[in-house]
């Protein structure tokens, strides 16, 4: 039991306030919606825009700032939309252009800010320019605009390189030529269906700046960049033998050895930041992004961003991604892999805010996407294996009790953080992954390209439920839902938990509405002497303004023993019950006023 309670003096400086006037993309709260599966207007089973334009009110009354949406392009849907067709259409399925319009309307007139998802390392194969590609035939200015390469062997019948797909499975495709012999391959980092672009040819970057013309003008406030690091290759695309992840389930630790060929190891970055494999974070990513800030700061205000989704290691080479002159944010992939781990949580929070605040960026803070176990189910997982892609049937099951304990304790951390926070749909509901679905449901290419030895992401991707006792738990209109929802999930739907109190949603907008009035995103950071062993304990004071010097201790207990509050806190909100003396219990989080 800690008993000790240390003044004001015994604070360890981490972060600067931002001033009162910051711009909105500092603190922001940021809702990610997954189109396919969070609200169908017309019952075929699959969420569209109107659907989701219909319930914004329900993301004003949570009190986030703004939401991203997953990709609603025009798309044949082999990567659920991350395989763009038509970057300037919205796929028939989603709805249309007025659709969109319609949505960006109504949430801007909610006060709620639109990103958007752009996915520039790759196209679809049905993009026009892909099958403009295979019918010009080699050497053509068509196939230009991708990595097209000759194999390897004496008839060209081996990939031109050994890079895998990370869905499993090789990274290239041989194609047919015109005249029906065997040709060229070409590059897919991720699914065959997904061909990346070649950065090199000056047609590509022309056109991705006018993509983004393009959606700015109707509106939106930002993009979410997919795949960030990996626009650029190599030159001479060289063999890896090293991970093709340079942060992910296999590689969670920036010390992890690497194994690595010589002709690798000759390619140590400058840093001494370890190899650096030739499909990522190559320093030509900078250029795109630079040319790109500077296509949004020739927009009118408001200001609109860029996040960048980039899986790089360590949090001083993300950084980069961040500086001043290029995107806005970048996603805290090192924060969301942490395991339960006091240590570990700090060393993070402390790297993120020494790292971000050396450029000058607000650190981002996120638990949950569209890509990984849902965070109520892998902290209720074993602690000392990595992050699995997906949960079978088959495997150990989660702890669902001790897994939601901890992911409310976790969130009320993430966020009386200072910086912006992502929030995944259904998170606020406690939703868990769903781990017991029949593999014929299973879309993810991951599922099938690896023959089900990686479970995929599909059991993040579920229908959200909304009404316990109506089709499809309030979903659509219908019973049809394109991924079936777990029985478990009618107790999670929104109206069980509406006005219930200690309910996962009730914490999420207690929690938001108390950042929102103290200010919280934009406060400065401390340790408090508490912090240590298994407690996290922050101090976020905010700096200036009105609220100047309003001081919330922010507490996590990960440990056995109950914590003490230093004598005079005053608890405005905690995650689970405390202890009739006021002690914080085994994995509870309080946020007190000191
Ligand atoms: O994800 C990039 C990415 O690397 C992840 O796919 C990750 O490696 C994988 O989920 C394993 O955990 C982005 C999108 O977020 C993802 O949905 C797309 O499938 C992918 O790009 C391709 O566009």
């Amino acid at each position: 039991m800690t008993q000790s309670t240390p003044d004001a003096t015994a604070l360890t400086p981490l972060h600067d306030a931002d001033p009162a006037d910051a711009p909105w993309w500092r603190d922001a709260v940021i809702y990610q919606i997954y189109p396919r599966s969070w609200a169908d207007s017309d019952g075929d089973g699959i969420g569209d825009l109107p659907g989701i334009t219909a319930r914004l009110p329900y993301l004003r009354d949570l009190g986030v700032d703004a939401i991203w949406l997953s990709p609603f392009y025009v798309s044949p849907m082999h990567d659920a939309g991350y395989d763009v067709a038509d970057y300037r259409d919205i796929d028939p399925v989603f709805g249309s252009l007025p659709d969109a319009d319609a949505l960006i309307s109504t949430a801007h007139d909610l006060g709620l800010k639109v990103v958007v998802d752009l996915v520039p390392n790759h196209s679809s194969s049905e993009h026009e320019w892909f099958k403009a590609a295979l019918a010009a035939g080699p050497g053509s200015a068509e196939r230009g605009r991708y990595v097209f390469r000759e194999g390897k062997g004496a008839n060209g019948e081996e990939p031109p390189n050994n890079w895998p797909s990370v869905f499993g499975g090789e990274g290239w495709t041989r194609v047919t030529e015109a005249d029906g012999t065997p040709g060229e391959w070409y590059l897919h980092i991720f699914d065959t269906t997904q061909p990346d672009y070649d950065w090199t040819n000056p047609e590509v970057g022309d056109e991705f700046a006018s993509i983004l013309e393009f959606w700015c003008a109707r509106g939106v406030d930002g993009f979410r960049v997919d795949v960030a690091h990996g626009l650029v290759k190599e030159a001479g695309l060289p063999d890896w033998h090293g991970p093709m992840q340079m942060l992910d389930a296999a590689d969670s630790s920036a010390e992890a050895a690497l194994p690595v060929g010589e002709e690798e190891s000759a390619r140590i970055h400058e840093t001494g930041d370890g190899p650096r494999p030739p499909m990522w974070d190559q320093e030509g990513v900078h250029d795109i992004y630079r040319r790109w800030r500077s296509v949004l700061d020739a927009q009118p205000a408001p200001e609109r961003i860029l996040c960048a989704e980039a899986w790089v290691k360590p949090e001083s080479r993300l950084a980069r991604y961040v500086r001043s002159d290029e995107m806005h944010q970048a996603f805290n992939f090192d924060f969301l892999d942490t395991h339960w781990d006091a240590e570990r949580l700090r060393e993070v929070i402390t790297t993120s805010f020494r790292e971000n605040d050396h450029v000058g960026a607000p650190t981002t803070w996120v638990l949950s996407n569209h890509d990984v176990v849902r965070h109520a189910s892998r902290l209720g997982l074993d602690q000392s294996l990595p992050r699995p892609n997906g949960i079978g049937a088959d495997q150990a099951q989660p702890n669902a009790e001790l897994g939601l304990k901890r992911a409310r304790a976790a969130t009320m951390l993430m966020l009386g953080l200072p910086g912006s926070s992502y929030v995944y749909q259904g998170e606020e509901l406690g939703l868990p992954e769903s781990t017991d679905m029949p593999d014929e449901f299973r879309q993810d290419p991951t599922f099938h390209r690896t023959e089900g030895k990686e479970i995929g992401r599909d059991g993040c991707r579920v229908p959200m439920p909304w009404v316990r006792d109506a089709p499809s738990l309030g979903f659509g209109p219908s019973d049809a839902t394109w991924l079936p929802q777990p029985e478990a999930y009618g107790a999670y739907a929104v109206d069980q938990q509406e006005g219930v109190e200690g309910s996962t949603l009730e914490l999420y907008r207690s929690m938001l509405s108390v950042r929102r009035a103290d200010r919280l995103g934009l406060g400065s950071a401390a340790w408090h002497d508490l912090s240590g062993g298994d407690v996290v304990a922050v101090v976020n004071a905010s700096g200036s303004g009105s609220d100047a010097g309003r001081r919330m201790l922010v507490l996590v207990n990960l440990g056995a023993e109950p914590v003490a509050l230093p004598s005079g806190a005053e608890v405005v909100l905690s995650s689970g019950p405390l202890g009739a003396d006021g002690q914080v219990p085994t994995d509870v989080a309080v946020w007190a006023r000191l």
